[in-house]
């Protein structure tokens, strides 16, 4: 994934001609577009090959399972046509490794999911974040999730993971997390879902959060 305007859309929309608009719409303001399961349940796979045409496809099922079907999952997606996978961290060693060793065969991207943005994380994620995160580090995964709703906690993180893996993370505008705070904590890349698609301007709201990028950087 090239790293431009730092923005990638979570286009958690379940309609497939509204996907395909905004995805026109918002082509120019994103590195990638995120999708997950609400799209590909709502249209079937064939989603992610009708939308690469506009950014690479970053395929969010947070495939967390042992490492033959883990590996199994992930050659169906990137068969699909996604450039990169986000994988659990919490299953382990053995299936993240699964996973990690497919993408580099097929020079696609996993991505660790460490903690997660919204409150309840803190139930049980946080106290495996970071070591889900060394974990990433180890087995060479291209990066991880990590929130932006705990900028502080995104930090943390990049201390563990080095320069080598790139941080994305959710959580800017309708979850509460600020764009610019995020990329200065040392996030390389923001999520961004419903401020956007959820927008009367979806372009326009694209770019307000390039803009904001672009004073930080
Ligand atoms: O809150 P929104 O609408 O901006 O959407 C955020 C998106 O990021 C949404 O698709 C959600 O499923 C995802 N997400 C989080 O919000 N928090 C997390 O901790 C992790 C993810 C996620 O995408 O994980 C993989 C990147």
């Amino acid at each position: 994934m090239e790293k431009n305007t730092r923005l990638i859309l979570a286009l958690d929309v379940t309609d497939r001609d509204e996907a395909i608009q905004i995805s026109e719409k918002v082509a120019g303001y994103v590195d990638a577009i995120k999708i997950g399961y609400p799209l590909a349940l709502a249209t079937g796979m064939e989603i992610i090959g009708q939308l690469s045409k506009y950014a690479p496809i970053i395929a969010d099922f947070k495939v967390a399972d042992i490492p033959n079907t883990n590996r199994l999952i992930c050659e169906q997606v990137f068969k699909a046509g996604a450039d990169g996978v986000i994988v659990q961290g919490f299953t382990g060693h053995d299936s993240l490794e699964a996973a990690v060793k497919l993408a580099k065969e097929q020079k696609k991207d996993i991505f660790v999911v460490t903690e997660m943005s919204h409150p309840g994380a803190l139930d049980f994620m946080q106290q495996a974040g970071e070591g889900i995160a060394k974990m990433a580090a180890d087995v060479k995964a291209s990066g991880v999730v990590a929130p932006a709703t705990r900028p502080e906690r995104v930090t943390e993180i990049r201390k563990i993971i080095g320069n080598e893996l790139s941080i994305i993370s959710p959580g800017v505008g309708a979850q509460g997390g600020s764009a610019s705070d995020v990329i200065k904590a040392g996030a390389d890349w923001v999520i961004v879902g419903r401020s956007i698609y959820q927008s009367d301007e979806p372009d326009m709201a694209a770019k307000k959060i390039v803009d904001e990028i672009k004073e930080v950087i």
